[in-house]
């Protein structure tokens, strides 16, 4: 019997469902977003161009270069526990579960009163959403009190929506109708940016006191996303373009960098490269392709055509309002492929209207707000800023060393950076060396990275291996890919990094970190956070551990070297 109603649907499907919607919506209400998307596609494409010539025999279609480009993650802040839960509860019926406890209480200079995860898929995941839950408790005793009496009365959770999700829940599952109402309610209502909030006092005060994003959390409306941020296969050449694009480039340096982009690429774009960008590929399609020779003249056909393309009056972003584009990449240098490079264009300033009874408070505080004086329940009207435009290339998933060493790696990069922070601008090439040279402890090929155990990967027997079962005498993993009996492909990092969502906080906000007000500074932890959400927080690294271990002892298997020892 098949009855349509009650067949449910793919949560993960869905997934890809909500966030095509949430790209369409964002799109619709910030031009910048729509433009920037389709730079990234014409960035893409170019590099799979590339990569076509580099690899005789590869291809993509149009439309797994859409899936791939369309590959997104977003980002939002909540005011209430009871809120959190239900939006934890709102991402379980789309298969995103918690990954990791991310405390930015306590990074340093940029700490800020949030705690945070990421709901994502478990396995390949292809969308994330970074979460954040104000720490009322932060607070001095009289600001928790105004921030919670606020938050306590705004209702952004519907009860239609929570009776999908219970239903989801009883059922196992939703109907394309039940679901679709599901997805819509998160569109139309949750994630949805409406520009109207309240109490511009506190407000003001909240943002006076170097808290800006208690501001952009308890006097909002919505749980709206601050940005969603697309897959690019090349980081370097998509931010040339964009600073092309957006009038901060001229052309001759613009030619000079994608020039310099492609060329390195031609040198980067090997099998491992192209099993960590391209998800439609595995080892049996790579072993498939002939490589051949790039030459500087394709390049530069190539770089006309890019020209050529971000030319058109579609691309001429420098006639939109905006706030430039930030001046550096955060993430490792360019050259070394692991973890997640990130970039953006700033937070744009946007109109919101006050309405409150508060509303004449301290409006005279802020210069930007624009106030009815003689209507004490009049709107305000004033400006915020927190809607960016951010960008990602993922590498490498590190392990705990790989991971220390990146810390440590970065802290002087940072260094570096900030030592002469005009660098970049005056020349880009010698701040490209300043910012690489920090990292050059770090391998730069996939073989290297897992020799030093710096990286995970997923291993497996090739044929040629499992034919010479028996007469295999080594048990070293290296070793067995090196003689061609195994193959092994490098986990993709899919989490975030505190540091840089910090930095993202921090530069989007326009603020650093505020310490904590409160007479004794809380210490939050993964269990006191497991609480609100009702549900385990996945650690990724014993995940990605797992699978890397996983895979050793399955190639082993195959190749009968697991015989071996115990005989
Ligand atoms: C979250 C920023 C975190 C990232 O990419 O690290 C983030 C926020 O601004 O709410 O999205
Ligand atoms: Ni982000």
């Amino acid at each position: 019997m098949t009855d349509t109603a009650t067949v449910f649907c793919d949560p993960v499907s869905m997934q890809n469902k909500l966030f095509g919607e949430l790209s369409s919506m964002f799109a619709k209400e910030v031009p910048m977003y729509d433009r920037s998307l389709a730079v990234n596609h014409v960035c893409n494409t170019t590099v799979c161009d590339l990569v076509a010539r580099l690899h005789v025999g590869f291809a993509i279609s149009p439309q797994q270069l859409n899936q791939t480009s369309g590959e997104r993650h977003g980002a939002i802040r909540i005011g209430r526990p009871d809120e959190y839960r239900w939006i934890t509860r709102y991402f379980a019926a789309f298969a995103m579960l918690p990954h990791n406890f991310y405390d930015m209480t306590n990074v340093g200079a940029k700490s800020k009163p949030v705690i945070a995860t990421a709901f994502r898929s478990v396995v390949k995941p292809e969308h994330r959403m970074f979460t954040s839950l104000l720490v009322t408790d932060y607070f001095d005793a009289t600001t928790r009190a105004r921030v919670e009496a606020l938050l306590a009365t705004r209702e952004v959770i519907s009860a239609s929506v929570k009776n999908l999700i219970e239903k989801n829940e009883t059922q196992g599952g939703l109907n394309a109708h039940d679901f679709n109402a599901l997805v819509r309610e998160g569109v139309d209502r949750i994630f949805k940016w409406t520009g109207n909030a309240r109490d511009h006092a506190l407000y003001t005060e909240l943002c006076d006191a170097g808290f800006k994003i208690a501001a952009d959390i308890a006097c909002f409306d919505s749980h709206c996303l601050n940005h969603l941020t697309p897959n690019t296969f090349c980081m370097d050449l998509y931010t040339a373009s964009m600073k092309f694009c957006m009038g901060e480039l001229q052309q001759g340096a613009f030619r000079e960098r994608a020039t310099t982009t492609l060329t390195r690429l031609c040198a980067a774009a090997d099998h491992d490269w192209l099993l960590l960008h391209f998800r439609h590929l595995d080892h049996a399609h790579v072993d498939l392709f002939a490589r051949a020779t790039v030459s500087p003249s394709d390049i530069a056909r190539m770089v006309d055509t890019l020209v050529a393309t971000l030319q058109l009056p579609q691309f001429a972003l420098v006639n939109l309002k905006h706030a430039g584009f930030k001046e550096f990449t955060e993430g490792p240098s360019q050259d070394t492929p692991i973890l997640l490079r990130q970039d953006a264009y700033k937070a744009l300033t946007e109109p919101v209207q006050f309405h409150n009874a508060n509303a004449n408070g301290n409006s005279n505080r802020n210069a930007n707000a624009d106030t009815n004086a003689n209507d004490t329940k009049s709107v305000v009207h004033a400006t915020h800023t927190a809607r960016f435009g951010e960008i990602e290339e993922r590498g490498y998933a590190t392990t705990p060393v790989g991971r220390e060493l990146y810390d440590r790696c970065l802290d002087q990069a940072d260094a570096a950076r900030d030592a002469d922070p005009s660098l970049a601008k005056r020349d880009f090439p010698a701040f490209e060396k300043l910012y690489a040279k920090p990292f050059s402890p770090f391998p730069k090929t996939l073989s290297a990275l897992l020799q030093q155990e710096l990286v995970y990967g997923h291993y497996s027997a090739t044929a040629k291996g499992i034919a010479a079962r028996g007469s295999i005498h080594t048990r070293d993993i290296h070793q067995l890919v090196r003689l061609g009996f195994a193959q092994v492909k490098g986990l993709r990092y899919e989490d975030f990094l505190p540091v840089s969502a910090a930095g993202i906080f921090a530069s989007n906000l326009n603020q650093m970190g505020a310490k904590s007000t409160a007479a004794v500074k809380p210490v939050y932890t993964c269990a006191m956070f497991e609480e609100i959400l009702g549900k385990p927080v996945i650690d990724s690294d014993a995940q990605y551990r797992a699978e890397h271990e996983a895979s050793i002892a399955e190639t082993f298997a195959q190749l009968g070297l697991l015989e071996q020892v115990t005989a």
